[in-house]
């Protein structure tokens, strides 16, 4: 009987190969990820209580692999052919983002792993945007972005005979996932060469400079990777001095002493060369690389919140530069509990439980009646908390992230829009709810404790 690899290794070898092409592509992505590895060094050897809590959640191992990516696609094929091929290597579906709300043509979702094996083993994610050709107005041109995608084929044969193999074997042997790993890859690199000439290259520029970057090219370029940071403030004051053009301000929340959600920075889109279709030269900026800062999931009560204090912060904010922005937001989130005890205590974050060794030694001598006082049993020193890391996005950071790297000056927002039962029909499948799992994984373990407690 064959073996196969499991899908974590192959989503592991896949994260390998796909960060080097960028590397090979992007140089500056290279040195990006050289200071983040030098300033996470720097942190963990400065705060041995962060250290000490990364390695207490199986983090610290994964750190060094920890990397995402964006893609955009144009036509629903593509989209449900990419869940399938994500399939392959353990990442599935998870959340439903409208970025139409901030002029982004586009509604997304993350494919990543979701267990917590294997998110500790590697959380490689790729936040995937499906191009709303309904939200441009310009009928002609509408058409003309469908019969451009629709003659474009972004995957190779092998891959496709690679995908449908692992469905029907229900996994690869080590010489066809090397096989697919190379094949994979294909979808997701740069082309120099558009497949337009430079008119309608401008046309559909015009429009949005998302819709060229989506419909001008073979296929869906990846974008930009991101490694995860633990201090993306020091980051974020160094890129410059490594020759990057950091992005103006951190998306996100402010600096705090509870990490929440999610940090993140880029630095811009690089101008690139390209050879139109009709043999004209011209430039396309599409191609960044971002860093993220992660922190505790919050529940959908502590989301309200940051939605809250976000929305009030965002005119005050607007324009500055970055160190008044974060001084304003830090002012503001002073309305947001930063400490984890009471985070748990008013359900504002999401957490997991184990027995300490104390509530080991007494496993088997509780009742069923005292099971209710979680608060009772983590102060007598029998149960701990620990918080549960964001594994997803956020799409007022993600439209930040976008209008960075398209320009700034097209912020409109189109009329109308979130549509997720759309977003699902193209997908051929539903989206993972992201909180209904955190929730479930902080159901699991304090039953799994509370068992242990009762024998
Ligand atoms: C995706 C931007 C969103 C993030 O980290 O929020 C994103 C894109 O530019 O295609 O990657
Ligand atoms: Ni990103």
């Amino acid at each position: 009987m064959a073996t196969y690899l499991t899908d974590d290794d192959i989503r592991d070898q896949f994260s390998t190969a796909m960060s080097a092409m960028y590397q090979a592509e992007v140089p500056q992505y290279g040195d990006l990820l050289k200071l983040v590895a030098e300033v996470n060094q720097d942190t963990l050897t400065r705060q041995p209580a962060l250290a000490q809590q990364l390695s207490a959640n199986g983090e610290l191992a994964r750190l060094g692999v920890e990397r995402h990516g964006a893609i955009r696609v144009g036509s629903a094929d593509e989209l449900a052919m990419l869940r399938r091929l994500f399939a392959v290597m353990g990442m599935y579906p998870v959340g439903y983002y409208d970025l139409s709300t901030a002029g982004v043509p586009v509604h997304s979702t993350a494919f990543r792993p979701i267990d917590k094996a294997a998110l500790a083993r590697n959380p490689f994610r790729i936040f995937t945007s499906l191009l709303r050709l309904e939200l441009i107005e310009n009928a002609s041109l509408r058409e003309q972005a469908a019969a451009i995608l629709a003659k474009r084929d972004i995957f190779t044969p092998r891959v496709r005979a690679l995908i449908s193999m692992y469905e029907q074997q229900g996994g690869l042997t080590r010489a066809q996932a090397d096989e697919f790993v190379v094949e994979a890859l294909e979808t997701f690199r740069w082309h120099q060469e558009a497949t337009v000439d430079l008119a309608t290259y401008e046309a559909l520029q015009h429009e949005h400079r998302l819709i060229a970057d989506v419909v001008c090219f073979r296929g869906p370029h990846i974008n930009h990777l991101t490694p995860r940071t633990l201090d993306i403030d020091e980051v974020q004051k160094r890129m410059p001095l490594g020759g990057m053009d950091a992005k103006e301000v951190i998306e996100g929340p402010p600096q705090r002493q509870c990490a929440i959600l999610l940090r993140q920075t880029s630095f811009k889109a690089l101008e690139e060369s390209i050879c139109f279709a009709d043999q004209q030269q011209g430039a396309h900026t599409a191609r960044f690389g971002e860093i993220e800062q992660r922190g505790v999931a919050l529940t959908a009560k502590g989301r309200a919140l940051y939605d809250e204090l976000l929305a009030k912060a965002r005119q005050q904010i607007e324009g500055q530069e970055n160190l008044a922005h974060q001084q304003k937001l830090a002012e503001i989130f002073g309305d947001f509990p930063d400490d984890e005890t009471e985070l748990r205590r008013k359900g504002l974050a999401f957490f997991e439980y184990s027995l300490t060794e104390a509530g080991n030694a007494v496993s088997g001598t509780y009742e069923q009646l005292e099971l209710h006082d979680k608060e009772t049993l983590i102060a007598n020193g029998l149960l701990v908390a620990t918080p549960l890391t964001y594994e997803d996005f956020l799409p007022v950071s993600a439209a930040g992230i976008f209008q960075s790297n398209l320009g700034e000056s097209q912020t409109q927002a189109y009329q109308g829009n979130a549509n997720k039962a759309e977003f699902e029909h193209a997908l051929g499948a539903r989206v993972v709810d992201e909180l209904a799992l955190y929730a479930e994984q902080e159901r699991l373990t304090y039953q799994q404790s509370m068992q242990v407690l009762m024998g």
